[in-house]
């Protein structure tokens, strides 16, 4: 007894094209639970009217560590971004995609791994040979809802994944400005700094799982004496 529910679209040609056709992407659409109960496009699930009758899709962030330091990788989201633009966030953020299969695996977070992996080259040019998908720890999952600027939000079930990796960044300048490598202590003054601007997702997880995590991180690794970081 139930009707498909009539969900809202929006013409994209005022935005940038290649981000426009990022929006055909197949997110999947997800219970609050995390089951799987379909797929709809990208513009779809992130337009705040479809997002306020309990549109919930999967996603997942990165969090991506130098074994050198354990400084924490961050990036600058492009002007182009039809969502949250030109703010700060973590490593690499995106969705798996039903467009894949192997993105659908649920056992060990597999699925979000490879699509962490495949848009952390396409993000920040990081070859997927850098980052291998038995490298990613996978934390948690959260549910949040934010909305960007009235139009657009986020509504997911969000994957936090970890990676202590050396690796080789080529931004892609559509998707990021900046980045730059933060210690703890960083991340705090640039937190802190007036008109800092970050993502809701990111503040989010820095207030209720960030720091104790990668203390822990820190802690498992020997600094000191030139160890690797090794998160496990
Ligand atoms: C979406 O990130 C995922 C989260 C956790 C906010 P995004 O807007 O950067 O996705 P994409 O890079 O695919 O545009
Ligand atoms: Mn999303």
């Amino acid at each position: 007894d139930t009707a498909p529910l009539p969900l809202d679209t929006i013409d994209l040609s005022a935005y940038d094209p290649e981000q426009s056709k990022l929006m055909d992407e197949r997110c999947i659409v997800v219970t609050p639970q995390d089951v799987p109960i379909g797929a709809l496009d990208k513009k779809t699930c992130h337009l705040m009217s479809n997002i306020s009758t309990g549109l919930l899709h999967r996603a997942f962030s990165v969090f991506l560590f130098s074994p050198q330091d354990g400084k924490l990788l961050l990036q600058k989201r492009a002007s182009e971004k039809i969502t949250f633009p030109d703010m700060w966030t973590n490593t690499c953020c995106s969705h798996p995609l039903d467009d894949f299969e192997e993105e659908k695996e649920m056992k060990d977070a597999r699925g979000v791994k490879v699509a962490a992996s495949r848009k952390l080259e396409h993000e920040l040019g990081i070859p997927m040979s850098q980052t291998p998908i038995d490298g990613f720890q996978y934390l948690t999952r959260i549910h949040y809802l934010a909305p960007s600027d009235g139009l657009w939000g986020e509504h997911e079930i969000d994957y936090i994944l970890f990676m202590a990796a050396p690796v080789t960044v080529t931004p892609n300048l559509n998707e990021i400005s900046e980045y730059k490598y933060v210690s703890p202590e960083e991340l705090k003054e640039l937190m802190d700094a007036p008109g800092a601007l970050f993502t809701p997702w990111f503040k989010l997880i820095v207030r209720e799982f960030l720091f104790p995590w990668w203390a822990a991180l820190l802690e498992r690794s020997n600094l000191t004496g030139g160890g690797k970081v090794d998160v496990k």
